[in-house]
Formats: structure tokens, C-alpha cells, sequence
């Protein structure tokens, strides 16, 4: 039988891919045991310290590049923390322990655990501000759609490339004030427009998942979750287009120090994830992309997406975990 061969650093990778559901499984299980008690920072800190924990027991080399914040302001998982055994290669690290920390605390639909993994020095080291994003999913050509363009432009050209009308189109946008005259562009051009409260790195995810019925992701979001997102595309495919909001001295200064000299550069995905990544999600609460995490008598379960730029493969891990729930293990 003819045997196949894998390149150390390849199977090593193949492993991690599997690795990190374990991480962000962790991080929802113990997010998901405060669900629903208003409690954002509790909620936030289990998934933290779960995440945490998890990521130290992989044999990897890992800096976290987009973190929970800044050293003095995030006790875990700051930017610059060194995680993993150190036996194992140079990674950088995204995390979202807990995205939606509001819709975990109120038991609202969309709350995920999620990582993106990738070569050292290969993901945008994105300070914790707003990011302008831009997103389609896969199959159209390149240009279709444009940061800068027009909002009323991009839905047409992208009605035109799909061959619907406008009206067929459905963007998705973070229900804040800051998006109205956006929103009333793409209402303008006869589309719709699907508003969320919180959770935009499944918002972009959406675009590229037929059954959700999102075409366009558009608006203002957070930097870290953009890092994310374009992680989870460059896997799945689409397209994204990005802009740091850099709008004081002080955070101008902070970018800097991380590396970034054009503050005002257009990202395109292959900008912010330079290489291949992995990209894996655990439903906290249920929402259009996972289901949100079940406690039984005598069994925890969880579902995950898990993603593999090198290949594109997409895995759906459905989770049965009895120890957890024995124990009732955070
Ligand atoms: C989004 C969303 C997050 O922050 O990035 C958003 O994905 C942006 O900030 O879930 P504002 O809330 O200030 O608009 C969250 O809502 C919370 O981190």
C-alpha cells in the first residue's frame, strides 16, 4: 500500500488543527456555565482562564498578537504573552475567548469562543480599536466590492457579479448609530439589511455560508474580531477589505510600537493573515453558525468549526464531554 508522506512542521500542523478545538471548547464550556446571569466580565474571565490553561498545554511556541488588550489592562492573554510548551513552532496567536461577551451575559443567540493560528510575524498585530470592514464570501472576482467605493456602488456591483437584482441582496451590519446613513444606502438601492447587536466576526463569517442568506458584510467593527474574521476567510474564501480607525496621538503612538508605520493603509486579507492559518469557533450561545453549548446529567456538548487554510477543509466537530460533566470541570 502506498504510504504518504507529511512534512514534519505539516503534520504538526495537521495536529494543531484538532488542538484547538480543545481550546475553544474549553473557553465556551466555561463562559457558557454564567450564560444568561448578566455577568459580561465573569463571563469573559472564565473564558479567559479556560482558554489560557488550554493553550499552555499545546507544543507550540505561541505569541498572542490579538488579545484581550494590552499587558497593564488585560491580566491574561495580553498581546505579547507567550503561550504553549515553547517544544513546538513559532506561532502567532488571535483570540476572541468570549465574542459577544453582552449576548453570553443576556443568553442572546451568537455568542462564540474563538482562535486563529498562524507563522510567527504573519498575523496583523492589530491594536484593540475600530476597524472599517468591507466582506463578501467566495466566487466573485476580485474588485467586485471596494472600501472606498460608495455603499450604493458596491451592493449594485456585487447584485450585478451574483446576477440577482439589488433588491435580492442582504448586507449585515452591527446595530449602532454610527452605521445610519449606511444602512440607509443599502436600504436605498432596494436591498436589505440584516442588523446584529454584537458578534461580527460570525457576521463576515456569514457571507461566506449560502444558508444564512448574507451577501454583504458592511460597517465599523472591532480590530481584533476583523483579524479573526480574515483568518476564517482566508480558509473558507471571499473577500475582505479592512482600514484601522486611528483617530487619537495616543493610540496613533500605539500602533506605531506594534509594528504598523501607514495608519491609514487598506487591508486585504492576505494583509492581516500573511500566510495559512487555522481558524476554529465554539458556539456559546446558539446562533445561525453553531449551536451553543448543551449541560446534561452526565454529558457537556459543544459544537465547533474548525478551519484549514492549506487544504480549505471545514470540520464540524460535535463534542459529547462526559468528564466535564462529571466533575463539573471549568
Ligand atoms: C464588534 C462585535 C463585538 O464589539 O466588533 C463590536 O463583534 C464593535 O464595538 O462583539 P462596539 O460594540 O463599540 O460597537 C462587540 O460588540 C463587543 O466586543
Amino acid at each position: 500500500m502506498a504510504s504518504i508522506t507529511v512534512q514534519p512542521e505539516l503534520l504538526l500542523e495537521r495536529i494543531l488543527t484538532l488542538e484547538i478545538v480543545r481550546v475553544t471548547e474549553r473557553a465556551a464550556v466555561s463562559s457558557a456555565r454564567l450564560r444568561g446571569h448578566g455577568k459580561d466580565k465573569a463571563s469573559d474571565q472564565a473564558a479567559v482562564d479556560a482558554m489560557r490553561r488550554e493553550l499552555n498545554k499545546l507544543p507550540i511556541d505561541g505569541t498572542v498578537v490579538i488579545g484581550e488588550g494590552e499587558i497593564d489592562e488585560a491580566p491574561m492573554l495580553f498581546i505579547g504573552e507567550q503561550v504553549g510548551t515553547k517544544q513546538g513552532p513559532k506561532v502567532d496567536i488571535a483570540v476572541d475567548p468570549l465574542e459577544g461577551t453582552t449576548l453570553c451575559a443576556k443568553n442572546m443567540p451568537g455568542a462564540i469562543a474563538t482562535i486563529a493560528m498562524a507563522n510567527g510575524g504573519t498575523l496583523l498585530h492589530a491594536p484593540d480599536c475600530y476597524m472599517q470592514k468591507i466582506a463578501i464570501g467566495p466566487g466573485y472576482p476580485k474588485g467586485v466590492i471596494d472600501l472606498d467605493a460608495p455603499t450604493e456602488e458596491n451592493i449594485i456591483n456585487l447584485a450585478k457579479a451574483k446576477g440577482v437584482k439589488p433588491s435580492d441582496i442582504t448586507a449585515i451590519l452591527l446595530d449602532r448609530p454610527r452605521h445610519a446613513d449606511m444602512i440607509a444606502a443599502v436600504r436605498k438601492v432596494g436591498a436589505a439589511v440584516s442588523l446584529i447587536t454584537d458578534g461580527d466576526v460570525a457576521g463576515v463569517i456569514h457571507c461566506a455560508e449560502p444558508r444564512t442568506g448574507i451577501d454583504i458584510y458592511l460597517g465599523i467593527g472591532g480590530a481584533p474580531e476583523g483579524v479573526l474574521a480574515a483568518a476564517a476567510l482566508r480558509c473558507i474564501g471571499g473577500q475582505m477589505q479592512t482600514r484601522l480607525i486611528i483617530d487619537t496621538e495616543e493610540l496613533h503612538e500605539r500602533t506605531l510600537k506594534m509594528g504598523i508605520k501607514d495608519a491609514k493603509k487598506k487591508y486585504q486579507i492576505e494583509d492581516m493573515v500573511r500566510g495559512d492559518c487555522l481558524f476554529a469557533a465554539t458556539g456559546v450561545t446558539s446562533g445561525a453558525m453553531l449551536d451553543g453549548v448543551k449541560f446534561g446529567k452526565e454529558v457537556i456538548e459543544t459544537d465547533t468549526v474548525v478551519m484549514r487554510s492549506v487544504t480549505g477543509t471545514v470540520r464540524r466537530v460535535r463534542a459529547e464531554h462526559r468528564e466535564l460533566a462529571k466533575f463539573h470541570l471549568d
